[in-house]
């Protein structure tokens, strides 16, 4: 069959590079599949979807808000390595090879490795989690991201006590990133956590969105997603994992030291130093709405912050 020239090859999947194969046999005849947890119905997608990810579970993690269509989540967003406007991930992201892929844990941990994602398919406790993403330009949307929780991998390396940060690293390879060619930003692209923010249990993995394998404009085939955070914490496409005593400077921290802080929570009360962050548009809706503090999430994780100036920590 002849597929339109529309449809990105990161759509068009061969279903051997999925180990996770016969567990999804096993999975379907159990009836513990994505489909059968009422996943949002869709109306007919224009383009062709990516694979099934095998025994995603629902969890008690996630938001009970209408996701945002799969469509729009995959053509509008961030990922400076394919270009620099809103819809350059959705146009050229085709050019990445998200396998094989591998993922280094380096630094301060007992046992460092290298994770093949086949590898981390089979063991990742993968769910469903709905959440709410807040860029810092001032729009939002709802994605129901499959992943596994971030502490579920450093309980494999044995992180050491002096570990205090985590640093992510996403590929930098210009024959599939046309972009890190151009000194857009200081590739690779780093972003870091705080331990105990790496720890929290909302801090997760994704490998897949609307139960799918995650399609290559979203950072496929796994990033990082922190949903009380803006979006520009959640690297996408991550090569390398590294364990620090120090905080690192990241790659926006460079780009704008007074506009981009370290901690980045989604905070209405702190201004970006060129626009507001008291409303956001949620991409669909016509009218603004109120930001609110760590994006909605502040139950969760407002005491990770007890005691901090937020002002200062911005
Ligand atoms: N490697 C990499 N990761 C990235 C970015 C990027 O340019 N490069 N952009 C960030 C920004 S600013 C946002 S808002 C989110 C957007 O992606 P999403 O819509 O898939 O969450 O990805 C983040 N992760
Ligand atoms: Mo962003």
């Amino acid at each position: 069959m002849r597929r339109p020239a529309d449809i990105l090859p990161s759509e068009i999947t061969d279903p051997a590079l999925y180990a996770g194969r016969r567990r999804f046999i096993q999975a379907a005849a159990a009836g513990t599949i994505a489909g059968a947890l009422g996943l949002p119905a869709l109306a007919a997608p224009a383009a062709a979807r990516g694979e099934k990810l095998p025994g995603v579970r629902p969890s008690q993690w996630t938001l009970d808000e209408k996701p945002t269509p799969y469509e729009t989540i995959v053509s509008y967003g961030n990922f400076y390595e394919f270009g620099p406007d809103k819809d350059s991930p959705g146009k050229n992201a085709y050019r990445l090879r998200p396998r094989p892929w591998s993922v280094l844990v380096e630094g301060e941990v007992k046992k460092p490795q290298r994770f093949d994602i086949e590898d981390i398919l089979k063991w990742a406790p993968l769910e469903e989690r709905t959440y709410r993403m807040r860029c810092v330009e001032g729009w939002s949307m709802v994605v129901p991201w499959v992943g596994f929780p971030f502490s579920e991998l450093m309980k494999r390396v044995e992180v050491t006590g002096n570990a205090k940060y985590v640093e992510f690293w996403s590929l930098a390879d210009p024959e599939q990133m046309p972009y890190v060619r151009l000194p857009l930003l200081d590739w690779p692209y780093m972003e870091g956590l705080r331990l105990d923010e790496a720890m929290h249990p909302l801090t997760i993995f994704a490998v897949g969105l609307y139960g799918e394998v995650l399609p290559k404009p979203n950072g496929a085939p796994l990033r990082l997603v922190v949903p009380w955070k803006y979006g520009f914490k959640g690297a996408k496409s991550i090569v390398r994992i590294r364990f620090v005593r120090e905080m690192p400077r990241t790659t926006w921290m460079k780009a704008g030291p007074d506009e981009y802080g370290f901690y980045s929570n989604v905070n209405p009360d702190v201004p970006h130093r060129r626009w507001s962050q008291s409303h956001e548009r949620r991409l669909g809706e016509f009218l603004k709405r109120k930001t609110l503090p760590f994006n909605g999430y502040a139950e969760q994780v407002a005491q990770l912050y007890a005691g901090m100036d937020l002002r200062k920590f911005f």
